[in-house]
């Protein structure tokens, strides 16, 4: 069984000559001397989208350097400023997101419709952290003693370092990067290797938007060399990262060494609970949005359908009679439901896990690699769904795929059972028309996130976002949450009675 409608990848803007790009440090772009390059390729069709610098650990202790020499400059910049200097590039990128949103298609081959959405994710959230700039707000607090104030302010950590995956090449680095600009901090960036044109054109945006040399910085390279050397730098004393699990987990021992804020996102095994009272065609709507949306390449997608058996057998049906109609191809074409996975590791590693899935469970659509013409220039799969009891490996691992394991249940109990027991707990959903479940399932689900009768991806920016169990280790991005992600408190007392006050001990005869 494959998709009824084959459309051709077209090979836009293919060149010989590849597009290059250098490190962004002090404020300069740069080619250090000698430096090896790799290229990034579009998944649809192999086209070259631009060469880059393979960063050594020196040039990423160079980054930190130039970030460590402009903090005291930046954090002095009255927040509101910043801010200023944040609609400035959220302007710019507004300007640029067509083309911005064309990029992030090509280098990884989400649809254009998505493409253009994770510009608007960014823009959003550089938005929402300008305003940031006029509030970063503190407490204050009543003193014990008489003529004693008591407060609290938002201080920058000092030099961050902002490690990106390649799913969302825009949204996810400016996540980071505005709001540990807007406190005060400096960055220093290391997109992942695959998307490092996205990430150069957002840097480019920010330069030309003003903020100062040194306050940002844009390191290319592996994770190995680039990276580690981020985190082990004792100039950086804040690792944001979004990424895989085991590779957060080696970021977190890492940093630990340090005494660093680490700070993680990690996967998902994200569950939609379909109820047997839910409106089917809703909920078919957004389950294919949910597991086939950027080819299930989120940390939100919806890899799991938990389903009432009674009804199980007519929402398949729903389900595999909407995919024979879901156009897989070139994901430039605004007509196009899924693109190709993002790159040959990608494709290589959800194939294995579609072969396992064959074994230990029964496929029931997709499960293959499209060939023939312009298949045969990229990644692209058919979207998979297997019908598995709850325990198989594909049922409670993070695939990163368009591949959908739909688990029947008996009960809600059971289906909040089978949707909590696995490591992951980023986001969920249930799909019911009984409001007292639904409050349940937001008390049960253990998960960071809860949609009702909605899928469980599109989350807005001015909410916290981030999960429980190994999608992380507690902390939350975006929304206000963001602000505390990236700044330290610091409590003052100010005591104007002109005599030594002490807490404690003199409150006791105060009165
Ligand atoms: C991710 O996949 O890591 O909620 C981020 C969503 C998007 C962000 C996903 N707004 O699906």
């Amino acid at each position: 069984m494959g998709p009824a409608v084959v459309r051709p990848a077209s090979v836009n803007g293919m060149s010989s000559k590849a597009e290059e790009f250098g490190l962004y440090i002090g404020g300069k772009w740069v080619t250090p001397r000698g430096a090896k390059r790799f290229t990034t390729m579009n998944p649809a069709n192999g086209e070259t989208v631009g060469s880059f610098v393979a960063g050594t650990a020196a040039d990423a202790a160079e980054a930190v350097a130039a970030a460590a020499k402009a903090f005291r400059g930046w954090k002095e910049t009255p927040a509101p400023k910043r801010g200023e200097i944040l609609l400035e590039a959220a302007r710019r990128m507004k300007l640029a997101k067509e083309e911005l949103g064309r990029t992030v298609t090509r280098e990884m081959g989400k649809v254009i419709s998505e493409g253009r959405g994770d510009v608007q994710e960014s823009i959003d959230f550089i938005e929402y952290m300008a305003g940031e700039g006029r509030r970063l707000f503190g407490e204050t607090v009543p003193s014990e003693l008489r003529s004693k104030f008591c407060l609290t302010v938002r201080q920058p950590k000092g030099v961050v370092a902002c490690i990106t995956p390649w799913n969302f090449p825009t949204a996810i680095p400016n996540w980071k990067i505005a709001a540990a600009l807007v406190t005060g901090n400096t960055v220093v960036f290391k997109p992942a290797s695959g998307t490092a044109r996205c990430g150069a054109e957002v840097v480019k945006i920010y330069e030309a938007a003003g903020v100062p040399p040194g306050v940002l910085n844009f390191v290319t390279g592996s994770g190995g060399v680039v990276g580690n050397a981020l985190i082990d730098d004792p100039r950086v004393r804040t690792v944001s990262f979004t990424g895989g699990v085991a590779t957060g987990r080696e970021v977190y021992v890492r940093g630990a060494q340090g005494l660093k804020m680490v700070h993680l996102e990690l996967g998902g095994k994200n569950p939609v609970i379909l109820m047997e009272d839910a409106d089917l065609p809703l909920a078919l709507d957004g389950v294919l949005f949910g597991a086939f949306g950027t080819s299930g390449q989120r940390c939100t997608a919806t890899s799991r359908l938990i389903v009432h058996e009674r009804v199980y057998d007519q929402f398949l049906g729903m389900l595999t009679a909407r995919l024979e109609k879901f156009p897989v191809g070139d994901p430039l074409d605004p007509a196009t439901g899924m693109g190709p996975v993002a790159s040959r590791d990608q494709e290589q590693k959800i194939l294995e896990y579609i072969e396992l899935g064959k074994k230990e469970a029964k496929l029931r659509y997709g499960g293959h690699k499209l060939t023939g013409g312009a298949y045969d220039r990229g990644f692209f799969l058919e979207p998979t769904i297997f019908e598995t009891p709850h325990g198989t490996r594909i049922s409670k691992e993070e695939i990163f795929g368009p591949v959908l394991s739909v688990i029947k249940v008996a009960s809600y109990d059971e289906a909040v059972r089978v949707a909590n027991d696995v490591e992951y707990g980023l986001s969920s959903s249930i799909y019911t028309r009984d409001v007292n479940r639904a409050f349940r399932a937001i008390q049960d689900l253990e998960a960071g996130i809860t949609y009702v009768n909605a899928p469980t991806i599109g989350a807005e920016v001015q909410l916290p976002f981030g999960g429980v169990k190994n999608t992380g280790n507690g902390g939350r991005e975006a929304g206000s949450a963001a602000v505390e992600e990236f700044t330290e408190i610091k409590t003052v007392f100010v005591d104007f009675s002109s005599k030594l006050q002490k807490a404690q001990i003199d409150s006791e005869t105060a009165a």
